[in-house]
């Protein structure tokens, strides 16, 4: 398969190198696509050399699929000419993530919503990819009635800028600024950028995105999103309210029965999921499950994954999987 990246040489772009690659996907031709900026310059794939392309000169290369992870404005211009010519575009950015029109695809949680008039296809946002792993298994055991999360978010998912200030910051060098504040030994409440209801736009995708992607807009989602000065991926401290009531084994056995989903959690020998294990694995941890005694039927646990990984590139791969599974591309 022609497999074109688009954003290749960014943080998200060069993680989907690597998982291409680790997951065997069927590349017969890679085509790593930038801007004019990056036209030229030899990515490496799998031990061959392969040129920089503009998009447009990957469209005419024809890609049967292609993989964006370049922003919001440059998939708003090129996906739909991507998908004009006939090339299934997987979306990383937030461009067409709400468009009652695209499908918002986990493969575990909704898979099944893909069909071949799909040409443009979104990638949920990191921080509502891992929660909804985690939320599937047990929304189809006991029903969700409401769900807190507040996150701990790496810096990783602000790009290469934002890992360059902390470290700069940790080195006492100075540099450019990817956050107003500084972020090494620091702990910023605000992700993406506030709403006029004083929310920010990370939190409400994670509302948002979480009802398209389960198809139950019953589910009420309420977010804190935070930024911490922290490499290996994101975590996630939620309280999760149900209809009917459960088991603490059964959860467990829920949440381990979930593809993708892997249940550390044994507080006896100091067994909880942290993003420096998470780190380069394409699964989503979850751990420190328990009872939230202030009230029925509610679940506190903590739920942890490589934020470039399953939150971006492994979820985006997957899809391509599931596509090609599927006859799709
Ligand atoms: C973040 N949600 O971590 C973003 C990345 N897509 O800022």
């Amino acid at each position: 398969m022609k497999v074109a990246v688009v954003g290749a040489t960014g943080l998200v772009g060069t993680e989907m190198l690597t998982v291409l690659a680790a997951r065997n996907f069927p590349v017969t031709e890679l085509i790593p696509v930038a801007s004019e900026r990056s036209k030229g310059k030899e990515i490496e794939f799998k031990g061959k050399k392969y040129k920089v392309v503009t998009p447009s000169e990957a469209i005419a290369l024809k890609p049967d699929v292609a993989l964006f992870s370049a922003g919001g404005d440059t998939s708003k211009e090129f996906a739909p000419k991507f998908a004009e010519a006939g090339i299934t575009v997987i979306d990383n950015s937030s461009a067409w993530r709400m468009d009652p029109t695209k499908k918002l695809v986990v493969p575990e949680v909704n898979g099944d919503v893909l069909s071949a008039d799909d040409k443009i296809i979104a990638n949920p946002n990191c921080s509502t990819i891992q929660m909804v792993v985690a939320l599937k298994p047990l929304h189809d055991k006991y029903k969700i009635k409401r769900v807190v999360v507040s996150t701990y978010q790496s810096v990783t998912g602000t790009g290469v800028k934002a890992v360059n200030q902390l470290m700069d910051e940790r080195a006492g060098k100075d540099g450019e600024k990817a956050y107003p504040y500084h972020i090494d030994l620091n702990v910023i409440p605000h992700i993406d950028v506030f709403q006029e209801n004083g929310y920010t736009k990370e939190e409400m995708k994670m509302i948002l995105e979480t009802n398209k992607i389960m198809r139950d807009d019953s589910i009420k989602v309420t977010a804190t999103t935070v930024r911490i000065p922290v490499m290996g991926g994101h975590s996630e401290s939620l309280n999760i309210e149900f209809e009917n009531d459960f088991d603490l084994k059964d959860v467990r056995a829920a949440l381990a029965a979930q593809s993708g989903c892997i249940v550390v959690d044994d507080p006896s020998s100091l067994q909880y999921p942290m993003p420096k294990d998470a780190h380069g694995r394409d699964e989503v941890f979850v751990g420190r499950i328990r009872r939230d005694e202030s009230q029925p039927n509610t679940l506190n646990m903590w739920v942890v994954a490589d934020n470039l990984r399953k939150g971006a590139a492994t979820n985006a791969v997957q899809v391509a999987e599931l596509l090609a599974e599927k006859g799709l591309i």
